[in-house]
């Protein structure tokens, strides 16, 4: 059976390029979402969300009618849910838990909808054993339909996992170019989803289980996690044998079978610093590499906090005559990563809050990629590269845009934790 109209369910980071993906191959597809302003934002053919390329095929694809955005599911083919699994609130040092309430959320709302053929895909990074689940949601509100886990092949809805591998900032060519996982609840199910994708992916889609998809994924993430918290650890190593990390690893790097990553602030973004607990809180006592990496790298912020103090300490000991009030800080960066002006889960944004909260003089940020301050940093004044680079005595590099990469900044009180300067 053919797949005429689409529906994506979560129009965020990866609901919306793929909506306007499948919408680009002439799919008539119907976003649905719960916030109103993203409804009505995509409903005028613009976007909500910052992403290269993305407003373009947003706008074509509504412009020629492919795509349209509601609050509320309406029949369609498929389905592709791409909704937020963060962890549920918990206390520091406990391990924290995902939170499925949105994909219970999202498979209740299009459970009224379903009919006989339809396909059910889940994109959500999700623990282990989250598809089943969400088959089991569906079969709850829909007992006059069959499902996989009850009826095997014969059953009247299909259901698999396809976990979403997309870079931030390269997300349109990606969700092209990338291999796809593809993990039915039966081999039909696996199959008719890549019928589905092949409408866009030119990679190869390789089908699996469900459970293995979602560990795919899974494992993808942590492994980076895990490789960053090695290359973090050797940075805090290296300091205080007074070696220069950055000379260490390309040196290292040069033998044909070591490649170690970049150290930096700390890890952001909203899956390698999220999904490896995943794991963690599945498999507390096994996971005891993954465990350990995730508190390597949520330490590095707090790090480079105290490499600032002690800047400022070294500062006021060489200049008697100022007082801390008078000290000026430049922190170079916000984003989570560089070259986008993504601030959420940012160790940079954490560090110069943390900063702005203890210190009393004066706290500059300069982010190139951003017009103007969060009410979060209300006490910090955004300004260019040259007034931080002039005015400010103590100097903190967190984000190594390439804006940052074309300068130069020569100072005894530097803290930089991407090695550029
Ligand atoms: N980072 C370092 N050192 C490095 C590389 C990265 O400190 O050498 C930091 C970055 O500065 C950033 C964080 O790690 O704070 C994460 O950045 P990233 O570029 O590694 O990854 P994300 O979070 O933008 O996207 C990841 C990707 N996963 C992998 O590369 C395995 C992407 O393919 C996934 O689709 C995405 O997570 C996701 O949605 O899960």
């Amino acid at each position: 059976m053919s797949f005429e109209t689409i529906s994506v369910v979560g129009l965020g980071y990866i609901g919306l390029p793929t909506a306007a993906m499948f919408a680009s191959r002439k799919k008539k597809v119907i976003g649905v979402d719960v916030n109103q302003h993203a409804v009505d934002t995509i409903n005028q053919g613009k976007i909500h969300i910052v992403e290269p390329e993305l407003d373009k095929l947003v706008h074509a694809a509504f412009e020629y009618g492919y795509l349209k955005a509601t609050l509320t599911p309406e029949p369609a083919d498929a389905f592709l849910i791409a909704v937020p699994t963060p962890f549920l609130p918990c206390n520091e040092g406990e391990i924290p838990t995902p939170d499925l309430s949105y994909i219970e959320a999202a498979s209740k709302a299009i459970a009224p909808v379903l009919k006989k053929g339809d396909l059910v895909i889940l994109e959500s990074t999700s623990p282990v054993g989250a598809t089943e689940q969400m088959a089991c949601w569906l079969a709850e509100v829909r007992s006059d339909l069959t499902f996989p886990q009850t009826h095997g092949e014969d059953a009247d809805i299909n259901i698999a996992h396809c976990p979403e591998r997309v870079l931030p900032g390269h997300v349109v060519r990606e969700l092209v170019e990338n291999d796809r996982v593809v993990g039915g609840l039966t081999p039909k199910c696996s199959q008719r989803s890549v019928d589905l994708y092949q409408t866009f992916v030119q990679g190869e889609c390789v089908i699996t289980n469900a459970r293995t998809a979602e560990m795919t994924k899974l494992t993808e993430n942590s492994c980076r996690d895990v490789q960053i918290a090695f290359a973090n650890e050797l940075s805090i190593i290296c300091d205080k044998l007074d070696i220069d990390v950055w000379e260490l690893i390309s040196l290292a790097n040069r033998h044909p079978r070591i490649n170690i990553l970049q150290p930096g602030p700390g890890v952001g973004g909203h899956c390698i610093a999220v999904d490896p607990w995943f794991i963690v809180s599945e498999m507390p006592v096994e996971a005891k590499i993954i465990h350990t990496a995730r508190k390597v790298n949520d330490s590095k912020p707090g790090w480079v906090v105290d490499k600032t103090k002690m800047a400022i300490a070294d500062f006021l000991q060489e200049n008697t005559n100022k007082t801390a009030k008078e000290v000026k800080i430049a922190c170079y960066g916000l984003a989570f990563k560089p070259d986008i002006g993504d601030l959420r889960e940012s160790p940079a944004m954490q560090i110069v809050k943390e900063i702005a909260s203890f210190h009393t003089g004066n706290v500059i940020a300069v982010e190139p990629n951003i017009q103007q301050l969060s009410s979060s940093l209300e006490k910090v004044e955004l300004q260019s590269f040259d007034v931080a680079k002039s005015t400010s005595d103590i100097h903190v590099m967190l984000v190594d845009h390439k804006e940052f990469k074309a300068e130069s900044l020569n100072s005894p009180y530097l803290v930089d934790t991407k090695g550029i300067w």
